[in-house]
């Protein structure tokens, strides 16, 4: 699509001021994001939203809006809270709707672009790592409240590794890129852990953890931080939907606590960062300890080494499938994702118990 066309995505809703520029913007895998700078200072951001994803786009859509709505009022009653730049607010189309579809089927949207922020794809300092755990703990608090019955499942399943299991499974006996004969190794270790791996999903049909509704996607770079570093607005809401809560902290550890990106190729730049680790728990059970069970406290660890397993399990399985999933920048792109994140995986394995000590001791801490 050209940039004209994009800009006539653009006339369809209420933005203010003339285009000057629209520009991909952003390191999302899965939709299609732009910035659009206009002549008056109010900047916009832009998204195709990848439907093959998000099935139901206008109950995805309606979900955007109580979630906000509901994090807006929230923030309303807080003194000194600035709803309007802490939480995302969609613009609306000409019909007075959120999205718009166009003539080749593709849906849009349209965000008021938070100016003066930034998201890393790494962390780099524990100032960061702790503005991160402040800003989903306290995203995890004010839903706490929320009625589960205004958010639909945008992806049924997201977080269950039982299903994402069964689909790999799927995946290997397809074979339908004829790549099966390249991850043997990947797979090995994938069902040494098969068991282990299901202990949420067991603790919560033991009615030990209750669902609440989560972000579901905290990797980092979906926290926008103000100029001085200080967290200003959780972001990509798609995903918000009920979950245990031990899925966001090991999705939001598992990019804070690795040295290198999720998808580095050698192996051996992947390291722990401890000090990170300490500052983004530190951060999120002074916001989430109000709210938190000690069983909920208790499953963090459990989902530290989760998501990365998860992810490995997702990544393999694209791979698998021949990339009709994930954005990839080269055909061996999901492969290297799926090593990348085994390594963290084999890593977090190591430092388990160091890791769980940290979480249980901040948590006295919070709690005296
Ligand atoms: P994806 O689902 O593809 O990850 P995101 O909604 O996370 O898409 O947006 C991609 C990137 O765009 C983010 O990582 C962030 O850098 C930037 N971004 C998203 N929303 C805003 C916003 N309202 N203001 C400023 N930057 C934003
Ligand atoms: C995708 O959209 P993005 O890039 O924030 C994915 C997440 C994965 C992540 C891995 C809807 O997130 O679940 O954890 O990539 N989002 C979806 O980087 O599948
Ligand atoms: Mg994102």
């Amino acid at each position: 699509m050209t940039d004209i066309a994009v800009e006539d995505i653009v006339s369809l809703f209420k933005v203010h001021g003339k285009i000057a520029t629209i520009r991909p913007f952003g390191s999302g895998h899965i939709n299609d994001t732009y910035k659009v700078i206009t002549d008056t200072g109010n900047n916009y951001l832009l998204q195709k939203i990848n439907h093959f994803v998000f099935k139901d786009v206008p109950g995805l859509m309606n979900n955007l809006v109580n979630v906000t709505r509901h994090l807006k009022d929230k923030l309303k009653a807080v003194p000194g809270a600035d709803p309007e730049k802490q939480v995302l607010t969609l613009i609306e189309n000409n019909d007075s709707e959120y999205f718009i579809e166009d003539s080749a089927g593709s849906y849009w949207r349209v965000f008021l672009f938070l100016n003066n922020t930034k998201s890393y794809d790494q962390v780099l300092t524990e100032r960061q790592a702790f503005e991160g755990g402040r800003a989903f703990g306290r995203f995890q608090a004010m839903l706490a409240d929320m009625d589960t019955k205004l958010v639909i499942d945008t992806i049924p399943n997201f977080h269950n590794i039982e299903f994402r299991l069964a689909n790999l499974d799927k995946a290997i006996a397809a074979d339908s890129a004829h790549r099966l004969n390249k991850v043997s190794p990947e797979i090995e270790f994938i069902n040494q852990r098969r068991q282990e791996m299901g202990w949420i999903l067991q603790l919560g049909s033991m009615g030990v953890l209750s669902e609440r509704i989560i972000h579901n996607d905290t990797k980092f770079n979906n926290v926008l931080l103000d100029e001085h570093d200080h967290a200003q607005c959780v972001i990509d809401l798609d995903t918000v939907m009920p979950g245990y809560v031990a899925y966001d902290f090991g999705d939001a550890i598992r990019t804070i606590i690795n040295n290198a990106p999720e998808d580095e190729p050698d192996l051996n730049l992947i390291r722990l960062n401890i000090p990170l680790f300490t500052a983004y728990t530190k951060g999120y059970l002074k916001q989430a300890t109000k709210f938190l069970t000690e069983a909920e406290v208790n499953s963090l660890i459990d989902g530290v080494l989760l998501i990365p397993y998860m992810q490995v399990v997702r990544f393999l399985t694209d791979y698998l499938n021949g990339d009709i999933y994930y954005k990839i920048h080269s055909p061996w792109h999901n492969l290297q994702r799926t090593q990348a994140q085994l390594q963290l995986v084999k890593k977090l394995e190591e430092a388990k118990e160091t890791l769980n000590n940290i979480i249980l001791k901040t948590w006295q801490h919070e709690i005296q």
